[in-house]
């Protein structure tokens, strides 16, 4: 009986966009949605779709990309999209890479790579779909990328917590009382290490952020020439549930980084690279922003007094000081081997 797994079919090779000048104008998601004002979570549909260029399918799973983008007879999509359930970003994506192999071998489209990429929520990845996703990253014979936005809630649902909700936040299940002030004691899943960690045959693993689009593109497009299944997480600012004016998106966004919240790396062949600010921070050439900076700019924290502040940041603290790499892998660094 053969062991070997079925051939990786090529991927395209999508070169580095070398500075903004060299992004492209064609736009394969653009008018045509109905999201909140200043959504980062479009703004990463509109890269990832530039990234990845004309040759593309896109899969979505419930939420608001989903339901914001696919309004009656209009959709901003400019290439292939399908919808898919709230917990099968990872099957539909194995899935299409698995179809359009048979159909190219079987002479019915044309054989050329195609990039398959399925998105999701937190609510459906980081919760629901985990399970999927976590078995489509175990197949290295497929070339596919999964891009998990996270805007921290259930947020199609009208802002519910998800396993990716930061502690202490007020969302509609966790509204701040007379008696308890804080209704959500659980930290936030460390989502992309969780992938790098347990699927070896995942080739990239990565985080982004929309407030740094350049870089956000180049990993995608990293992310899809690699070959084999890769995960991409990326943090975007919610003006509607994270309750705070649309102007801040883009601020919110680096002020994740700027204060050590969302560190930025990237795990290629399993070699791992913090990059921009977060790099900085690491090496001691940036300090840290304190978090009040991040908290106290969103709605969601109002309820917080300075006990509430002050837990966050020891919190975040430990991440960078305690743990073995700084903000990714939560065990402690004098571990005995
Ligand atoms: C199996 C299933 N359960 C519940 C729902 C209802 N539902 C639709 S969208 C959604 C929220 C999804 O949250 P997330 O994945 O974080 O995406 P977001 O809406 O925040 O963009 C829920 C619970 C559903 N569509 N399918
Ligand atoms: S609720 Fe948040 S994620 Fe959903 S469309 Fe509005 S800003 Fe975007
Ligand atoms: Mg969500």
């Amino acid at each position: 009986m053969s062991t070997t797994f079925v051939e990786e079919k090529p991927t395209q090779n999508l070169e580095a966009f070398k500075g903004v000048k060299k992004v492209p104008y064609e736009e394969y998601y653009t008018s045509g949605h109905r999201t909140c004002q200043a959504c980062e979570s479009a703004q990463i549909m509109k890269l990832m779709a530039k990234a990845a260029g004309p040759r593309t399918i896109v899969l979505g799973a419930t939420g608001c990309m989903y339901v914001a983008n696919t309004s009656y007879y209009s959709t901003p999509w400019g290439v292939p999209w399908m919808h898919t359930q709230l917990g099968s970003a990872g099957s539909s994506a194995l899935g299409a890479a698995a179809a359009f192999r048979v159909q190219m071998r079987k002479g019915v489209m044309k054989d050329e790579p195609i990039n398959v990429i399925a998105f999701c929520g937190d609510g459906g990845g980081a919760d629901m779909g985990l399970n999927a996703i976590s078995a489509t990253l175990t197949h290295p014979d497929y070339n596919l990328l999964i891009l998990l936005y996270d805007n921290e809630s259930y947020g199609n649902t009208d802002i519910q917590i998800s396993g990716t909700s930061p502690w202490g936040v007020n969302t509609s299940f966790s509204t701040p009382g007379k008696v308890k002030r804080i209704m959500h004691h659980r930290w936030k899943k460390n989502v992309a290490a969780l992938m790098l960690a347990g699927h070896p045959t995942c080739k990239y693993v990565g985080t982004i952020s929309t407030s740094y689009p350049l870089q956000a593109m180049n990993n995608i497009r990293k992310a899809l020439s690699i070959g084999g299944p890769t995960f991409i997480h990326c943090l975007n600012p919610c003006p509607k549930g994270w309750d705070f004016d649309p102007v801040l998106s883009f601020e919110l966004g680096e002020l994740a980084v700027n204060t050590g919240i969302w560190p930025l790396y990237e795990v290629e062949n399993g070699k791992l690279k913090l990059y921009g600010k977060t790099e900085q921070i690491a090496k001691g050439r940036f300090k840290r922003l304190p978090v009040r900076e991040y908290l106290l700019k969103q709605g969601r924290f109002n309820h917080f007094v300075e006990e509430d502040i002050e837990f966050f940041q020891s919190k975040v603290d430990e991440m960078w000081e305690k743990w073995l790499v700084p903000g990714i892998i939560p065990l402690q660094k004098d571990i005995e081997l």
